[in-house]
């Protein structure tokens, strides 16, 4: 199998490609954990800059207002800055470097979208994201996100719940899972025509995860449509996993028997598991997954932050591994 997916250092978690590629000088200069800290650092705020000048979706885009709901765990941290959300981003089909998104991911087109809902279910359908849109009442939810990297940040994301989607198409009894394909379109995607990853990105839950009201299809952040980089016009949020879970442009969700095979389990399957369920225990076969970097919180002398069990959601979704051993199911 492809070995090419990035590799983080230990120290400062940012793909190797980054090392070897412009920033390689700073790196080099950046001595020990604390210039690790640094080159990370300047080139966050080097990224975070850039964006203030990029303009925001605006309020012109068709988003319906959301009814502030924080169901369950309520995320008093403070709000990562939108220009952190939207220029240190993962979607590597616009690229590896976390300032690529940012950069290339205007090339997408979100008009006409669909979403086809198909599988194990009664009324499969392809939905138009107008209709989308108008399917449940928009909440914002502030949640913890978490990427296997070892960084995380607190986002205002605007969605509803997965679960109002998958009940209006009325999953059968053999629909035990749900998989997530996005898009993988080279002529709008540049880093999909790259072999980081088997295209397209597909991810999956069980289906009592992908019901649970955490889960969330998102729509937007900070009270605005999402940003292309972010996983426009329509994204998964599953708040207790590591990010990758996560999918950006869905366009198709299917309900099926068995479990999923995702993108990442089929690049490194030693080292991205199906639940991924953030869990301080558990280390990622190459470094420590006991603590993390907030993204927009970290001066150079700030301590890492614990990592929390289900990062933080242990109260609301323990219950769904009850008897389960997540060493061996992680
Ligand atoms: N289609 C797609 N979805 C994706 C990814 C990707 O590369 N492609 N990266 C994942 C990873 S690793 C993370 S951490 C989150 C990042 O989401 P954000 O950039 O909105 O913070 O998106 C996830 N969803
Ligand atoms: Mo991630």
């Amino acid at each position: 199998m492809r070995m090419r997916f990035p590799q983080p250092a230990a120290s400062e978690i940012t793909p190797r490609a980054v090392y070897e590629d412009r920033r390689r000088l700073i790196a080099q200069l950046a001595v020990g954990a604390a210039g690790a800290t640094l080159a990370g650092w300047a080139q966050r705020q080097a990224l975070a800059q850039t964006a203030a000048a990029t303009p925001r979706p605006g309020k012109n885009l068709a988003l319906p207002a959301p009814r502030t709901t924080l169901p369950g765990g309520a995320v008093m941290d403070k709000l990562t800055p939108y220009a952190d959300v939207t220029t240190y981003n993962n979607f590597y089909e616009f690229g590896m470097d976390k300032g690529d998104p940012a950069e290339q991911a205007h090339r997408l087109q979100v008009r006409p979208w669909t979403v086809l809902v198909d599988g194990e279910v009664a009324r499969p359908r392809r939905f138009a994201i107008e209709e989308l849109l108008k399917l449940a009442p928009m909440e914002e939810r502030i949640y913890r996100l978490r990427c296997v990297e070892g960084w995380s940040m607190v986002i205002p994301w605007v969605g509803w719940s997965l679960a109002s989607l998958l009940k209006a198409v009325e999953p059968t009894s053999r629909g035990k899972y749900v998989e997530f394909t996005t898009l993988a379109d080279p002529r709008q995607m540049p880093g999909a025509a790259s072999r980081v990853l088997d295209w397209p990105y597909v991810e999956g839950l069980r289906i009592d995860e992908a019901m649970h009201p955490l889960t969330l299809l998102a729509f937007g952040l900070y009270g605005e449509v999402l940003p292309k980089q972010n996983g426009a016009p329509v994204r998964l949020v599953v708040p207790w996993k590591y990010g990758f879970k996560s999918a950006k442009s869905i366009v198709r969700i299917r309900l099926v028997e068995q479990q999923p095979r995702t993108a990442w389990g089929r690049a490194a399957p030693q080292e991205y598991g199906f639940y991924s369920n953030v869990n301080p225990q558990v280390d990622h076969p190459r470094w420590s997954q006991a603590s993390e970097r907030r993204i927009g919180e970290d001066g150079l002398f700030t301590r890492k932050r614990p990592t929390l069990m289900f990062n933080g959601y242990g109260e609301q979704v323990a219950g769904l591994y009850a008897g389960m051993d997540l060493k061996r199911f992680f």
